[in-house]
């Protein structure tokens, strides 16, 4: 992408409405505006982020087995009015009339619309065991909107939802989920605890969350500190294991983890006072299992062995991708800007020409440029008339992980610069040695 035909629209001054740094850096680097009180656009640098953490979301959930579907936004009352969650669910749903006068509503969750789906296919135990997901934008009426993408009114969420004959083939599938969801945020380079957490409108017994500490975030969590170091899933791990998943499920739960809600005090003070770790953190994902709290109202039945119909088990899981961008900034950043993960950030390197106008300085931009696309990278290419100083302040504001700098000086002995945006290191080396540095994305 050359900058100067992109649409990145920076903002040098510090937004006054951003409370938190991934709020204030997300609007300076122009990734999103806000159009009312937690509803966004996604500009151009913000939707590249957002569909490289869906992309990696998506890969862990069918390596998993989940098979993507895509529901609508937009879901009929009278579906939530079967589950009895229609009434219950408060003023954080955005009910509509449409035309006919009939209710409707934006959906801020789907166990409702995808236990439908299920009602109307599956009739056998068969068909067992079934995991549904989408990434869809939900609607909440949050009473306080805040964060910007944080805390968003609409914002995308990735929702499984499982489906099985019993209790431990639930089970099973709430431990692949939850392996999953380890892998997919050690993936995105943070550190996810899974904590047992309370399950509000969405019910049921057995709940996890997923937290990146973070002294912005809006959770109070208590855990034991050895969580820090605990091993992700291998990419190999069998989905299909029982034994191997409850091994990784077990081991994962072994020490005290909980939120607020579910905080035991004196189980976590019995802990030595090294190990005790109290920390604010973000909710990036959290899953449910919850029997057949909707299938049973529902009549979403299989017929078992023997051909008796029973309702089918089921649990749920949500990612909220939105929220991620935030987090992530929340978890890399310096004085300067973003430092995004190399397989999350907007573009992979970016060629800063120190002198538009300059023969050799275009030139061997140019070159740069097009052998870095050749090669599959996503490249960016500041080819704009702003002053060397203001482009460095861009690259390092949007967080690209690598910049390559070519200036005339440099080039007179053969020279570019190399910065990794991460740790600022920078490497003088010829153009050849910077081609051959980046050998392609698959390398
Ligand atoms: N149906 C279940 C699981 S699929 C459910 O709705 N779970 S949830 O309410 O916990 O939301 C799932 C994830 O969506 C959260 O972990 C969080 O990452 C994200 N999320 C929830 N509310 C918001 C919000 N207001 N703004 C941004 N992300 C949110």
């Amino acid at each position: 992408m050359r900058l100067s035909r992109y649409f990145l629209p920076i903002l040098r001054d510090t937004p006054k409405e951003a409370e938190i740094v991934s709020h204030r850096l997300m609007l300076r680097a122009g990734m999103i505006r806000q159009q009312s009180a937690g509803i966004y656009s996604w500009l151009p640098l913000g939707l590249r982020v957002l569909n490289k953490i869906n992309a990696v979301v998506r890969e862990e959930q069918n390596r998993s087995g989940a098979i993507e579907i895509l529901m609508p936004t937009i879901q009929s009352a009278d579906l939530w009015r079967e589950s009895g969650r229609y009434d219950a669910y408060g003023k954080e749903m955005l009910r509509i009339k449409d035309r006919h006068e009939r209710d409707m509503l934006f959906g801020p969750t789907n166990e409702e619309m995808v236990t439908d789906i299920f009602r109307s296919y599956v009739k056998s135990y068969k068909d067992l065991p079934l995991n549904l997901y989408h990434i869809q934008w939900k609607f909440r009426d949050e009473v306080r909107p805040r964060f910007g993408v944080m805390r968003g009114r609409e914002f995308l969420m990735k929702d499984a939802y499982s489906f099985d004959i019993d209790k431990d083939a639930a089970r099973h599938a709430y431990n692949r989920m939850f392996t999953a969801y380890l892998r997919t945020f050690a993936r995105l380079g943070l550190k996810a605890i899974p904590m047992r957490a309370d399950t509000g409108p969405i019910g049921g017994d057995l709940s996890h969350e997923f937290i990146v500490l973070a002294s912005t975030g809006e959770s109070q969590v208590f855990c034991h500190k050895d969580y820090l170091d605990f091993e992700t899933p291998a990419i190999d791990t069998d989905f299909d294991s029982v034994e191997g998943l409850q091994g990784i499920v077990d081991k994962w739960t072994s020490l005290y983890a909980a939120t607020e809600e579910m905080h035991e005090a004196p189980a976590f003070e019995a802990l030595p006072a090294e190990s005790q770790l109290s920390a604010r953190g973000i909710e990036v994902g959290h899953i449910f299992y919850f029997g057949t709290k909707y299938s049973e109202p529902m009549g979403a039945t299989v017929a078992g062995p023997d051909g008796t119909p029973a309702p089918v088990h089921m649990g749920s899981y949500g990612i909220g991708p939105s929220r991620l961008v935030a987090a992530l900034i929340e978890a890399g950043h310096d004085d300067g800007g973003i430092i995004w993960p190399d397989e999350i950030a907007p573009f992979d390197i970016a060629v800063l020409n120190l002198k538009v106008g300059d023969a050799a300085t275009d030139g061997a931009c140019e070159q740069l440029y097009k052998a870095l696309l050749a090669k599959g990278y996503d490249a960016l290419y500041d080819d704009t008339d702003t002053r060397p100083g203001g482009k460095f302040a861009t690259a390092d504001l949007i967080g690209v992980p690598w910049q390559i700098i070519v200036g005339p000086k440099g080039l007179a002995e053969g020279k570019v610069e190399i910065k990794r945006r991460a740790d600022g290191e920078r490497e003088l080396v010829s153009l050849e040695a910077a081609l051959d540095r980046f050998k392609g994305k698959a390398a």
